[in-house]
């Protein structure tokens, strides 16, 4: 018997909660919080700090070699309120990876899913399945579950930048696979363009006909880079076509009507300085970094203030409301389309004062 024994004041109830215990049975009817009315989070709202964060992670490339641990240098961001697991929120894994000079992460593939995002600098370039793709900032860069990644440092400067996975849902689905790659030297070439660019990222609507460059259907994106610029000009458009000082776009699959990987959504937005976002909720939690400028965010019933390199986490169902001091750039990534492809997900806007 390793199940949980209610008690009673009533002796027989009270012999009857030890015989069902006994047979690993426990009584609803002593149950609370299990069918709450509204989500019960355990995630709490957090920042990180970015000086923190970059100083920490100049220490750990001072201290630990690449080789320690899964081939990654990584801090986890780790919530408050998950009692010490590595996690972001219940739901995602979020962290800073730093490489230093001439340092490889070798090649390994799992079953969840990663995407990175460049909030600074760039040297560095990641592997895809074959493909070489360069990380500088501002881009978003997808690591598709099962694909084959390695990441490079062939400059003369460290790099750090943002990873985040679905790590959590796949562990609560019982459904983490890895492997490590072959451990031959790999491809130093670092091509301007990947592939993948080449292919599906030369325009909007463009993509290829010819059998030979038509990918396979995948469960992502073929596009595995939207770069900088393009998100960059994106925003700065919306941002004519209408006086709210705020611009909010997603990025997509180019040739399906989906977001970019089965597990998660990202979105940019921009707000001029002095605006505000309408305050909302939604299920699912979200993981945000600050690109540039500087502002606060409400979450729930706190506000932190935001500069550049910042990440906070958003828990499901919590009010977010975002406050641009300057220009402020805003990368999210959530786990919304598991919540959509259940059916579970849910969104509104929230008058906040
Ligand atoms: O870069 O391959 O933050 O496998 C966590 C697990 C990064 C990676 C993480 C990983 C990686
Ligand atoms: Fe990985």
């Amino acid at each position: 018997m390793t199940t949980k024994r209610y008690s009673s004041d009533d002796a027989e109830l009270d012999a009857f909660y030890g015989d069902i215990a006994a047979r690993d049975l426990q009584p609803l009817w002593e149950m609370r919080g299990l069918l709450t009315k509204s989500p019960s989070v355990a995630t709490l709202p957090h920042r990180w700090d970015a000086t923190e964060l970059n100083k920490l992670a100049t220490r750990s490339g001072e201290l630990v070699p690449i080789d320690r641990g899964g081939d990654r240098r990584v801090l986890a961001l780790s919530n408050p309120g998950l009692g010490g697991a590595p996690y972001v929120s219940s739901t995602l894994w979020a962290a800073v990876q730093y490489l230093l000079p001439g340092e490889l992460a070798p090649a390994h593939r799992h079953s969840p899913a990663a995407l990175r995002f460049i909030l600074d600098g760039d040297g560095v370039y990641t592997v895809l399945d074959g493909d070489p793709v360069t990380m500088s900032k501002g881009d978003l860069v997808l690591t598709p579950a099962w694909a084959f990644h390695e990441h490079h440092n062939p400059g003369s400067k460290p790099m750090m930048w943002l990873d985040v996975l679905d790590l959590p849902v796949v562990a609560s689905l019982d459904a983490v696979f890895f492997e490590e790659g072959p451990s031959e030297e790999a491809d130093q070439s670092t091509a301007r363009r990947s592939a993948s660019e080449r292919i599906y990222g030369q325009g909007p609507g463009l993509v290829p006909v010819r059998p030979d460059l038509v990918a396979q259907p995948k469960a992502h994106s073929p596009l595995t880079v939207y770069r900088w610029a393009d998100t960059d000009a994106a925003l700065a458009a919306q941002l004519e076509m209408n006086d709210s000082g705020h611009a909010h776009l997603r990025f997509r699959d180019p040739t399906r009507d989906r977001d970019v990987m089965p597990t998660l959504r990202c979105e940019m937005q921009r707000l001029v300085a002095g605006a505000s976002t309408p305050g909302d909720r939604q299920t699912g939690s979200r993981v945000c970094a600050v690109l540039s400028g500087s502002g606060r965010v409400d979450i729930a019933d706190q506000t932190f203030t935001l500069a550049a390199g910042d990440i906070f986490v958003v828990p499901s169902w919590a009010t977010h409301r975002l406050h641009a001091e300057s220009d402020l750039d805003i990368f999210t990534t959530s786990d919304a389309p598991v919540l959509e492809a259940l059916a579970l997900y849910r969104s509104e806007q929230v008058d906040l004062a």
